[in-house]
């Protein structure tokens, strides 16, 4: 494919075609017009970023942004319950003045910069904050301090409907500050998943009404000894709309049967002793356990699982599943069943790592695929049953991966990944053999066992996420490693302009 350049919009889109050499130029205090009250947060986004203010009608003559939603007012399904919703009830969208049709699906934009001002379209407020993404990243100041856009046509809309982030909280915690950060860093990206990894070995970080020793005894530190801390009711409702706002799902994840020693320390009964476990705040993975013999086990999964689903609008639960060494094949399958049973039950869709794929899965069951050294055959198989598959291959999308031999944060299980690494790979062709359309989506994951500050977050975050967000959104003929390298230099300015700490990897030229 040609290598291509223009202005650097990552993830690249669908299509930019530009259509004059005049750039608009934006006049200070410019109207965002937004009639309907649902393109409030998005009209409110761009008015911030251009230093505009939000009408709901237009004065006559004036160049505006006029912000257009199409799709039915009372549409629930998207935000923020479902990222992989139906499309069917969606509407046919008229022809804008720029004769292109809007792309299919929930979350498609068409943006039509030109001398009478900006025309946004979309059919949900979801699309409508892709598009103010994507006005973001064309704005370019002046000297004098006007901004301009170039006049360009964008029709856009994502591959795949599942673009998710794993951001692991359990072993170092992660303030809400600090989420918020991240976040906005995921719509930005046009990501739209946010799964947090809220239990493991070492704290328990959610509060449940059921199960308040949990985050009472598990929460109050983090790897060696680092400070700890757990969210509210109150906090993770907060996160969620947060996220909600931004177009972002929040999937919870509640690590069983394994990675439970947390769980066990805080409640005895879970233990064959009868006794609470020590605290562990070690990096080992793999030695705690649930004992389907023992009565309070499937008591305290359905109380967990039904308290976290209760307090999540998302139709996704995950329940971990991974890593569980020395446990039989039948007593893991039915712990994994009665956890599944239990989001069920609360009307949530189940997610799990890639190892309950040798379980009996119900069709629709989300199999996220990690570990690539793990033989493949049960994913595939699983796929071709009726799974959906969730792509977060450990030596391209696990962001906790060291850059480099000798690079100061990380781990490196799954090899080094650079940029180019997290960007030069197909999903589709991933897996041989599995169905193109079981492949759901694609998620990042930063897991925080060398983690420990906001600034160490997003220096494995950045470029990275980049890379993965656009395997995730762009059509595969659209993706290019010289044309990605070229577009993502031109972030490094506005990542440093955010005071945000990023790794300035060889393999791009930045703009700084
Ligand atoms: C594997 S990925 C794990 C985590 C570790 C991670 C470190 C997965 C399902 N399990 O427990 O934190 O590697 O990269």
């Amino acid at each position: 494919m040609p290598h291509v350049t223009g202005p650097a919009v990552v993830p690249r889109p669908l299509r930019l075609q530009q259509l004059s050499d005049q750039p608009f130029v934006l006049v200070p205090g410019i109207a965002v017009v937004a009639p309907d009250p649902a393109a409030r947060e998005a009209a409110e986004r761009l008015a911030t970023l251009v230093g505009g203010s939000v009408r709901a009608t237009a004065a006559p003559d004036a160049a505006a942004f006029r912000l257009r939603l199409l799709g039915p007012a009372d549409d629930e399904r998207y935000p923020p319950t479902d990222p992989a919703g139906g499309e069917e009830a969606l509407p046919t969208l008229p022809t804008g003045e720029s004769d292109e049709e809007l792309p299919a699906g929930a979350e498609a934009y068409r943006l039509h910069v030109h001398a009478d001002g900006v025309d946004v379209d979309a059919r949900t407020p979801a699309g409508l904050g892709h598009a103010v993404t994507t006005l973001a990243q064309l704005l370019t100041g002046t000297s004098g301090g006007a901004w301009t856009l170039p006049a360009v046509l964008v029709v856009d809309a994502p591959r795949f409907t599942w673009r998710g982030l794993s951001i692991d909280v359990a072993r170092h915690f992660v303030r809400v500050a600090d989420l918020d950060v991240v976040i906005d860093l995921m719509a930005d990206h046009k990501l739209n998943v946010l799964h947090l990894h809220l239990t493991d070995d070492q704290a328990w970080r959610i509060d449940l009404p059921s199960r308040p020793e949990l985050v009472r005894r598990s929460s109050g530190a983090s790897v060696g000894g680092d400070p700890g801390g757990h969210y509210t009711a109150e906090d993770y409702a907060r996160l969620v709309a947060h996220a909600a706002a931004r177009g972002i799902v929040v999937v919870p994840e509640l690590d069983v049967p394994g990675h439970v020693n947390a769980a066990l320390h805080a409640y005895g009964e879970l233990s064959p002793s009868g006794r609470p476990t020590d605290e562990y705040l070690g990096i080992d993975v793999g030695f705690s356990r649930l004992t389907a013999a023992l009565p309070a086990t499937d008591a305290f999964l359905h109380d967990v699982f039904r308290d976290v689903a209760a307090m999540t609008p998302g139709s996704y639960v995950h329940i971990g599943g991974d890593e569980v060494q020395g446990m039989a094949s039948d007593e893991y399958a039915a712990l994994v069943g009665t956890a599944a049973a239990a989001v069920r039950a609360a009307g949530k869709q189940v997610v799990g790592w890639q190892e309950i794929a040798t379980t009996p899965l119900e069709p629709g069951t989300v199999v996220q695929y990690w570990d690539v050294h793990a033989d493949p055959a049960p994913f595939v198989a699983a796929g071709a049953a009726g799974a959906r598959l969730l792509l977060s291959p450990g030596d391209r999308t696990y962001l906790d991966m060291k850059y480099h031999p000798g690079y100061p944060l990380g781990l490196e299980w799954a090899g080094h990944v650079e940029l180019r690494d997290s960007y030069d790979w197909e999903p589709a062709t991933l897996l041989p053999g599995l169905p193109a359309e079981a492949v759901l989506g694609v998620e990042a994951a930063v897991w925080t066992e060398t983690l420990r500050t906001l600034d160490d977050l997003t220096t494995m975050l950045l470029p990275r996420l980049a890379a993965v967000a656009e395997v995730a959104w762009s059509a595969p003929d659209r993706r290019d490693w010289e044309d990605f390298r070229t577009r993502v230099a031109a972030l490094g300015a506005r990542w440093d302009a955010a005071e945000l700490s990023w790794y300035p990897s060889p393999q791009v030229d930045w703009q700084r």
